[in-house]
């Protein structure tokens, strides 16, 4: 059953039902319209702004006095806007149609066009439409500027104008180029790289050139600082560029001897090496282990960009370049931990062949460590040697393990000895991967007239040291959870002596180490290096007095 109303909209007998309907149309229209705009504000804003600007239209001026006139006296409405347009439209035909709009008729090629066309430029008879705003120059249509710059952001022209008078300064009144140590400010300035950098650029520019005779000239720089988008890079990525050889997508030990190189050449406190050039390549290659053993997180070899980007290198080598002391450089650099390094791993080898056996390894710390895990570590549990010797371990591996041994809160350190005790390898370390090796520590400790600790007691103080999420189990993620403790974990479970150190601690000894804030490690090369020093003079001085003992002799005989 219909509705009364609409019944009355459709038959509209008499001229106020075709308005009523009309009327309802409009607002239903309205209604439909105002709703639309509510989803859209920015449209009605736009429709709100098209409706002021055509009440300011002194053409239609006349039609909206006259309706207001008509509404004031009573009179209709539309009567009134009837009136009015026909004086409105014949203004708009003579000023409102702007000669650029797009409704502006297009040449016609037939006569049906040109009717059509005609009868689509005839101005309107009674709708009042605003005039269209001139349409918007093709280049001026928004456009979303690029985010997204694969290579890099673009320099701006500041930056790059700033450049370029940087390198106009630095090679002027050189014509043939710059000699390397003249290039190490272009480095300094124009790449904003630490200066050691300078000499591996310098070599890639100048392939094949002998360095000392070799002039990097301004093309040959500014043909690298224009490729690969090298100038738009972050500093990290452009020391990656230098020491990345061509189309490689990863950096090998051999991609760092340049740099090193460079340091045992021009750093300031190296020069006293230049007469042992043996000890200058036991340096560098030890550098780099240390390197590798802390950026190569993937223990690959193949040291990523993204590795790169997350270490603390580029750091390093800018105190490096500032640093007149490379021993104050204690991340990777340090002479005097080389020095510990190097005199730690011959005291071991005793033939002298550059490898170590296990029988070496378990005299490493006066004995301080059990069988089980020197087998652990030859069996290789936490990685593959890099020596390929059957059964002995390379220099590199020594720096590995005693990096780990002496360092046990780092992340290398944690993980070579979860991997070490972690028996079953299921990643988490329970009584039965823990209590084998215990056991050998409990039987030395009878050994040494020491009081033993029972398993079960010792579990409940790793308890209380670590708190894992799990009890009785202990997850890699616990440990990096309590690193010093971490520590004495490992200690407790298979080097006798630093598990007796820590279970004799002394609490002043332990304020003043937490106060000094060094690494562990830090605090050990120290240590060492205090005394092997100590010990070269105490034979120095031995020396000297037999010479003068026996000179001595000699005179009085
Ligand atoms: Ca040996
Ligand atoms: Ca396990």
């Amino acid at each position: 059953m219909a509705s009364p109303q609409p019944v009355s909209v459709v038959t509209g007998e008499a001229e106020g039902g075709r308005e009523a309907a009309a009327s309802s149309t409009g607002r239903s229209t309205g209604k439909s319209l105002e709703f639309t705009l509510r989803q859209y504000p920015c449209a009605k804003m736009k429709l709100d702004q098209f409706f002021l600007e055509w009440l300011s239209m002194p053409e239609y001026e006349k039609v909206i006095l006259t309706v207001l006139d008509n509404a004031s006296k009573g009179k209709q409405l539309k009567a009134g806007i009837e009136e009015a347009s026909k004086v409105g439209p014949v203004a708009v035909a003579s000023t409102s149609v702007p000669p650029s709009s797009p409704t502006t008729a297009p040449a016609v090629s037939s006569p049906r066009k040109a009717a059509l066309s005609s009868q689509k430029s005839a101005p309107p008879s009674s709708q009042s439409r605003p005039p269209s705003p001139a349409p918007k120059p093709a280049d001026a249509a928004e456009t979303i500027p690029q985010f997204y710059f694969p290579k890099g952001v673009p320099l701006p022209d500041s930056v790059e104008a700033e450049h370029q008078a940087k390198l106009d300064a630095l090679f002027s009144g050189a014509p043939d180029g710059l000699p390397a140590k003249e290039f190490v400010k272009v480095v300094k300035e124009v790449v904003e790289l630490p200066g050691f950098m300078a000499y591996q650029l310098f070599a890639k520019l100048k392939a094949g050139v002998a360095a000392n005779t070799a002039l990097v000239k301004r093309d040959e720089f500014d043909e690298w600082w224009g490729s690969n988008y090298i100038a738009s890079k972050d500093p990290v990525s452009r020391l990656y560029e230098i020491l990345c050889t061509k189309g490689s997508d990863y950096l090998v030990h051999a991609n760092f001897e340049p740099l090193l190189r460079a340091v045992v050449d021009h750093h300031p406190s190296l020069e006293f090496l230049s007469d042992h050039p043996e000890f200058q390549d036991r340096y560098m290659e030890t550098v780099i282990y240390r390197i590798f053993y802390n950026l190569n997180r993937s223990g690959t070899g193949k040291l990523s960009r993204r590795e790169l980007k997350r270490s603390d290198f580029l750091d390093v080598l800018e105190q490096l370049d500032s640093e007149p002391d490379i021993n104050r450089v204690t991340r990777y650099f340090s002479y005097e931990h080389f020095y510990v390094i190097y005199c730690k791993f011959w005291e071991l080898d005793t033939d002298h062949d550059f490898l170590l056996d296990r029988e070496d390894l378990v005299r490493y710390g006066c004995h301080s460590l059990t069988y089980q895990i020197v087998d652990r570590i030859f069996d290789q549990a936490p990685y593959r040697f890099f020596s390929r010797v059957p059964g002995k371990m390379s220099y590199q591996d020594f720096v590995w393990f005693l990096l780990s041994e002496e360092d046990k809160t780092t992340q290398p350190s944690l993980e070579y000895w979860f991997k070490c005790i972690d028996l079953d390898c299921d990643g988490v370390l329970g009584p039965y991967d823990l209590r084998p090796f215990y056991e050998e520590q409990l039987q030395r400790m009878e050994n040494s007239a020491c009081e033993p600790v029972m398993f079960e007691d010792v579990m409940c103080q790793l308890h209380d040291l670590i708190q894992p999420q799990h009890e009785g189990w202990f997850t890699l993620k616990d440990l990096q959870m309590r690193r010093e403790s971490a520590g004495v974990l490992f200690n407790i479970l298979f080097n006798l002596h630093k598990f007796l150190a820590f279970e004799h601690r002394d609490p002043f000894m332990i304020r003043a180490e937490q106060e000094n804030k060094q690494s562990d490690w830090d605090r050990f090369a120290q240590q060492e290096y205090d005394i092997l020093a100590a010990e070269d003079e105490q034979e120095v001085s031995l020396r000297d007095g037999t010479d003068v003992l026996a000179a001595s002799i000699s005179d009085n005989f």
